[in-house]
């Protein structure tokens, strides 16, 4: 296995804070339980620790209560890491107190300073290419600066529309491997994943759309049965985790880690 938009050794996570229960949310269904948020996240953090990835899990920090979010924060590619600026204001200290985090991994860590802003969960990197979504929380502006720092290392940035009413662009789509993406309809219907191979989440299952291709695992949450199905029956390797809680402040999959292999 040598894809690179799916092969990591390593992962790095954050604990979720006992203020995440203040955490952003489009529709407040009830605050989160810290115990099973917790429950929930050592059983992703082992979920990757079992594909022999060494997974860092950073401490809680309670200034930001969507700080477990924690891909928004950064893009961790092989070449560097790109630190981001979410366009969520209670969220845009977070990005520059994971920065010496990722010292640890990186010799070359380069930041958007904006004006624009960008979060982590609008992006999805794909084997040829990195596909960014503008949204509430990204911009052009963001995207451009980006594109500008990324392409010293040779990739290319596509912009493309995340759907309205959708937090982040990877909230309706996902990596499952070099060629395949997972999709909601609406999402796929703006044409953004021409020359991909698509495969669509079921109706009434548009909510696991944001799982993470990590190694051997497709790692997704727990109860959508019919998009389970589909997924295990198309040969990939599904490992289901609970994300009741994250999912009440619209997180899923992706954005409990940053994945990566440093050169
Ligand atoms: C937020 O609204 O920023 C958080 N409550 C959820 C962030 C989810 N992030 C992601 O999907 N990448």
């Amino acid at each position: 296995m040598s894809a690179k938009s799916y092969t990591f050794s390593h992962a790095v996570c954050r604990t979720p804070s006992r203020s995440v229960i203040d955490g952003l949310r489009a529709v407040d269904v009830g605050a989160p339980s810290l115990e099973l948020f917790q429950r929930h996240h050592d059983d992703y953090v082992a979920a990757l620790r079992s594909t022999g990835a060494e997974v860092t899990v950073l401490d809680a920090v309670e200034a930001f209560p969507d700080s477990v979010f924690i891909e928004d924060a950064a893009l961790c590619l092989q070449e560097g890491a790109v630190v981001m600026r979410p366009g969520a204001p209670t969220r845009l200290g977070e990005a520059a107190a994971l920065a010496p985090s990722l010292g640890n991994f990186y010799e070359e860590i380069v930041t958007i300073d904006g004006p624009g802003f960008i979060e982590g969960g609008d992006i999805l990197t794909t084997e040829r290419e990195i596909l960014v979504g503008t949204s509430a929380r990204t911009d052009e502006a963001g995207i451009e600066e980006l594109r500008r720092l990324v392409s010293r290392w040779g990739y290319e940035v596509r912009v493309v529309n995340t759907p309205p009413g959708v937090l982040h662009f990877k909230t309706d789509c996902s990596l499952l491997d070099e060629e395949t993406i997972l999709s909601t309809k609406r999402l796929s219907a703006s044409g953004c994943f021409e020359g991909y191979k698509v495969v669509h989440t079921e109706e009434g299952e548009e909510a696991c759309a944001n799982l993470i291709r990590f190694n051997e695992l497709v790692v997704m949450p727990d109860g959508f049965p019919k998009t389970t199905e589909k997924l295990t029956s198309l040969g990939y390797n599904v490992k289901l985790v609970g994300n009741s809680e994250a999912a009440k402040l619209d997180g899923g999959m992706s954005c409990l880690s940053l994945r990566f292999s440093p050169k």
